[in-house]
């Protein structure tokens, strides 16, 4: 996440075009902050490169604010003009943008989302010990620091942030870490829940790994869904593409479990306690980096004896809240409430004035969200909050769902074909490259699920026309008794808003399917993510899918909608629906069409259980 550039990796682009060009034109945006390049050396000599933005004339002894990241920062603006922090840079602060090791013009070998060092060894290094190394350069060499520095930023930026405060410097005092992963093959960007984000995952290590500077896959074929269909079975990206050259693709191939690969590199192995003030920053449609600061925040509240943990959650998409209004995000509009401006201000610049310069009073919530639906912001003393008691809203026969458990005489199950030849798009084709120009990826979250509500291969149940409002806060199980007659099947499931059919308030959304949660789960991983197993034929088995935190109200005159697919691509990969041992070695002829029975019956009643606050 280009955090400083434009805070949403769809500066890769526009940084890619511009950047050779500004690289060499670019005269150093110096208006109230000087503008420095440095390379400050890490324990083990190797150079890491620095841009460092001071205030003017500085007299105050100032903070720093660090960012370190992989996408680039020889383009980073001056503070002054970055949205992202400019109601900082307005109050004085140190800013501090790095390139990590082996990115851009940083010497040494880079490693994405690299492992943690080897603690007995005193030459070891990571990206705690790189920032602890940087950090500890800077106060000694840079005049008018107060002896603190904290780190913000998104996305892979957020992950470096978080890793920095595992091991911190004493001079680190608060972390922002904002859309950070947790743990790569539960959720966030590679898989969810053991299905492989196919499109994303292959996009992103060719983007970081084919060379030191971004750079993105030919495909020449605008339409992706096309693309990733003709390549047929996962092998080919080696075999005819990338050969081997890209190390995170190989790893994927190597490690289809959750082994101790995937284990080590999860944040929870990696953090004890909050040992400085943390704060986690996500969206509700973040199309990344959900999941990353709520399991972040969940895990770190168990042992916050000292009240320095904190999330806020707001309507926003993959680092939404870091430019622009935040008044909408693709069709959906939030009653005019400004929610980007509100958080750089309100939110992320008063919390770090209070832990970097002791200003403010030092009251924040615990949790912070926008509750969605009403369009308001909420504070809790505790996330989820406990006000909401745990409700199952059932699928029932003839397309029904009610809060009502299914009776004997309703039939046992619903049931569609899922062909792996013809998966069900995740978004409206064409399906542009990830990251290229014009692509919705940004929004495909908040997409009117209509596009695919009549497929044969997708089931829908949905409630009669709320009579009230009904506000679900906290965090959503789906439990789903389902059977395939084949030996391996993933599962989709999306939660869904339905707006009126005739909504008079914008009667563009009439009707609108508005997703506000959903995740897709890989049926052999139903017993254990490490070892996996086969469905057996026709059996059916619960299935629990943590579909995480949301905070909306469902409006009286809307309906509740629950959708269930088998595929979803190819942001997931085609599950051959054949058991295979590796689905990375699968051959084409493993790729099956197979029947799927999703039960609604006493005994195997599928459900979503719902926080909901009375
Ligand atoms: N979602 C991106 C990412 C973070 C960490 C690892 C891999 C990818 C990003 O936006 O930076």
């Amino acid at each position: 996440m280009k955090a400083f550039v434009t805070h949403s990796l769809f500066a890769t682009l526009l940084l890619l075009c511009t950047f050779a060009v500004y690289a060499r034109q670019a005269k150093p945006d110096t208006d109230k902050y000087d503008r420095k390049e440095v390379m400050i050396p890490m324990r083990d000599g190797v150079k890491l490169h620095a841009v460092i933005f001071a205030p003017k004339n500085q007299t105050d002894k100032l903070p720093f604010l660090l960012e370190r990241t992989p996408y680039g920062v020889s383009g980073a603006r001056s503070p002054e003009k970055n949205g992202y922090v400019k109601d900082m840079a307005d109050d004085g602060y140190i800013f501090v943008y790095e390139d990590i090791r082996g990115r851009y013009l940083s010497e040494g070998k880079y490693e994405m989302s690299r492992m943690s060092r080897d603690k007995k060894d005193p030459k070891a290094i990571d990206e705690s010990t790189d920032t602890y190394d940087t950090i500890d350069w800077l106060l000694k060499n840079v005049p008018n620091n107060n002896g603190k520095a904290g780190e913000l930023g998104i996305s892979y930026d957020g992950w470096t942030s978080i890793i920095a405060a595992s091991d911190p410097h004493p001079a680190m005092v608060a972390v922002s870490e904002q859309a950070t992963p947790s743990d790569m093959f539960m959720n966030d960007d590679l898989h969810h829940n053991g299905a492989f984000r196919l499109s994303y995952a292959f996009e992103y290590a060719f983007m970081e790994e084919i060379s030191k500077t971004d750079s993105l896959f030919q495909f020449h074929n605008y339409d992706t869904y096309d693309w990733y269909l003709k390549l047929g079975p996962l092998s080919n990206i080696n075999k005819k593409y990338v050969h081997g050259k890209l190390p995170s693709w190989n790893a994927f191939v190597e490690h289809p479990n959750y082994d101790d690969y995937w284990k080590r590199q999860a944040l929870r192995s990696r953090l004890d306690s909050p040992r400085i003030a943390i704060q986690h920053v996500g969206g509700w449609w973040d199309q990344e980096d959900m999941v990353g600061p709520q399991d972040a925040y969940k895990f770190l509240e168990k042992s916050d004896r000292h009240n320095r943990n904190f999330i806020v959650i707001g309507p926003w998409r993959h680092g939404g809240w870091a430019g622009g209004e935040g008044s909408r995000l693709g069709n959906v509009t939030f009653d005019g409430q400004k929610t980007g401006p509100y958080f750089r201000k309100e939110i992320q610049a008063k919390w770090f004035a209070w832990y970097l310069k002791g200003k403010g009073d030092g009251n924040f919530a615990e949790a912070i969200t926008f509750q969605t639906g009403s369009n308001q912001w909420k504070n809790y003393t505790k996330w989820p909050p406990k006000e909401s008691a745990m409700k199952n809203i059932y699928l029932r026969a003839n397309g029904k769902l009610s809060f009502d458990e299914p009776g004997a005489t309703e039939g046992k199950f619903d049931s569609y074909v899922s062909d792996s030849a013809k998966p069900v798009p995740y978004r409206a084709r064409p399906i542009q490259e990830t990251y290229g120009p014009g692509s919705e990826w940004y929004f495909w979250l908040t997409e009117d699920q209509r596009f695919v509500h009549n497929r044969p291969d997708v089931l829908s149940w949905e409630t009669d026309t709320l009579t009230s409002d009904l506000t679900v806060t906290g965090n959503l199980l789906a439990k789903l008794y389902a059977a395939t007659s084949g030996t391996d099947a993933d599962y989709v499931v999306k939660l869904i808003d339905v707006y009126p059919q005739e909504y008079k308030k914008e009667l563009k959304m009439s009707g609108y399917q508005l997703m506000v949660a959903a995740d897709v789960f890989r049926a052999r991983f139903r017993k254990s993510f490490s070892k996996p197993e086969p469905m057996i034929p026709g059996k059916a088995e619960l299935i629990s899918i943590d579909l995480h935190g949301i905070d909306h109200v469902f409006k009286k005159g809307h309906k509740i909608m629950v959708q269930v697919q088998s595929t979803w691509f190819p942001i997931i990969d085609r599950n051959p629906q054949k058991y295979v041992p590796n689905i990375f070695e699968a051959k084409e002829s493993d790729y099956i069409k197979a029947t799927e029975m999703i039960y609604r019956t006493t005994g195997a009643a599928s459900c979503i259980s719902l926080p909901v606050v009375e």
